[in-house]
């Protein structure tokens, strides 16, 4: 009985396992296309932001402070330090966007946190700020 319920248990990790797998590869590859149909769609505007950051910590903030009304994406990569972003510009501005995120501490390409938000930071997140 025991060894049928670790046979099951490993299977089920298995087939999981591989459609997590499939499931993220599809997704890839949808991606493009999903980006491409929906600008077609609803106009939304692709857009990518340098906003300066350190770890898995600030990705998180980043990302949170970006999603205001009208962004549909937001992804930051914490080695390019490159914000994506998919919004709709009749709904919201890049500027505005930036601004949220300066607003929780993290530079922009156009904005610049506030020196005390910037000091409340964790210390892992205290990135070399652009001058
Ligand atoms: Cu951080």
């Amino acid at each position: 009985m025991k060894t049928v319920k670790i046979i099951i248990i490993a299977l089920l990790a298995v087939v999981l396992g591989s459609n997590s797998y499939a499931q993220m590869h599809d997704h890839s590859k949808m991606d493009m296309s999903k980006t491409n149909s929906k600008m077609d769609m609803a106009s939304t505007k692709t857009e990518t932001i340098k906003v300066w950051g350190e770890c898995e910590t600030c990705q998180v903030t980043i990302e949170k402070a970006s999603k205001v009304d009208g962004v549909s994406k937001a992804n930051w990569d914490k080695t390019t330090k490159l914000l994506t972003l998919v919004y709709d510009p009749s709904k919201v501005k890049s500027d505005d966007i930036q601004k949220k995120i300066a607003a929780v501490g993290y530079d922009t390409e156009k904005y610049k946190a506030d020196d005390k938000v910037y000091a409340k930071l964790n210390a892992c997140c205290k990135y070399e700020r652009k001058k």
